[in-house]
């Protein structure tokens, strides 16, 4: 494809907006394309999906899946997939890993690639070798995920790491499922140490295994429960029979129906924005700002509807003034 004239970024924000599934291909790669001549297609396609354009937020939930590599995450989202659309919700994957250039299709593995009808219009699956940044996601795939949102019932990024990718991850998604495999104790340490923030859902895989893999979940409900918190610990088995994927669908939409939308989506481009003013201008630059608090009180005061772009060029006039 060549490149994208401002009147073909505008027409591909209307039907992403209109819910139109097949511009979503030819918008993220758009959006992935931005930063070359696109940059100015890509803001006027974001700006036609924008809520303060469309009313309201992408109607969408972005689910976060991250967890440690090998934890069963990719194994997983293939079974997602197949009973999201078996409840006849369109799905669209983000795949993000740093150190792979493989394409979504190998990324997913094979028991994926059969779950993933190519013909299916209402399934996409992207990966991205080239979307993370050094201390969180690039601002191309909070965009991605948001263009995404528009058009599909259910939007999946998938991370991998323990520790920082659930705070990096919470800049963009509405609902954060960490994935941990029996027997390894590094997710309930960072627990209970209050490393880790803990997610909306916590799922361990391969529950096949038996004994080890009840040991884990008891050992998570108790560190969840000690810290006085009632998230949900679901089992899981992605091998056939795959067990527990439609409770954790459930556990899920459950989460994402009593979220107040707007507030939840306008703090996470708030954290978004100052995320990026930090990675750019260092403590230094909050300390510019008055610190932490001061930079965040001053973005609670902006409009909710307020991109994460608009709500950084904001930060940076307001370190210009200090
Ligand atoms: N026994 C068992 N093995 C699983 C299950 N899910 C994934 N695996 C295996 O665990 C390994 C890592 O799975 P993968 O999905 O690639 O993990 P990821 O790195 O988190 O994406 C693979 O060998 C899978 O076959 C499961 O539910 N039960
Ligand atoms: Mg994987």
């Amino acid at each position: 494809m060549g490149p994208t004239s401002i009147e073909q970024a505008v027409e591909l924000g209307k039907r992403l907006a209109a819910r139109d599934r097949s511009a979503a291909p030819a918008a993220l790669n758009l959006l992935e394309e931005r930063g070359a001549a696109s940059a100015e297609g890509a803001d006027a396609m974001l700006r036609e999906i924008a809520p303060a354009n469309v009313g309201s937020e992408a109607p969408g939930v972005i689910v976060g899946i991250t967890g440690p590599p090998g934890a069963g995450k990719s194994t997983l989202l293939s079974e997602l997939i197949a009973r999201w659309r078996a409840r006849d919700k369109s799905v669209a994957v983000l795949a993000i890993d740093p150190s792979s250039k493989r394409s979504g299709g190998s990324l997913l593995g094979d028991r994926a690639r059969m779950a993933v009808d190519s013909r299916d219009a209402d399934v996409l699956v992207r990966s991205t070798a080239t979307a993370t940044r050094l201390g969180g996601l690039a601002p191309a795939t909070r965009e991605a995920a948001i263009a995404l949102a528009s058009a599909f019932d259910v939007v999946i990024v998938e991370t991998v790491g323990v520790g920082q990718s659930e705070t990096d991850i919470a800049e963009l998604a509405d609902t954060i499922v960490v994935i941990v495999q029996p027997a390894s104790g590094d997710v309930l340490q960072f627990i209970k140490s209050g490393v880790m923030e803990i997610p909306d859902v916590l799922v361990v895989t391969k529950s096949d295994l038996g004994v080890v893999a009840k040991r884990a979940a008891r050992d998570l409900e108790a560190a969840v429960k000690s810290l006085g918190s009632n998230t949900a610990v679901l089992q899981v088995s992605s091998l056939p029979p795959a067990v527990g994927v439609d409770e954790l669908i459930d556990a899920v939409e459950e989460h994402f129906s009593a979220l107040d939308l707007t507030k939840h989506r306008a703090r996470a481009r708030r954290l978004a924005a100052l995320d990026s003013f930090t990675f750019e201008h260092g403590e230094r630059g909050v300390r510019a700002l008055g610190g932490r608090r001061a930079a965040e009180k001053l973005l609670a005061q902006q409009d909710e509807q307020l991109g994460h772009r608009e709500l950084r060029q904001m930060l940076d006039r307001a370190l210009a003034n200090a």
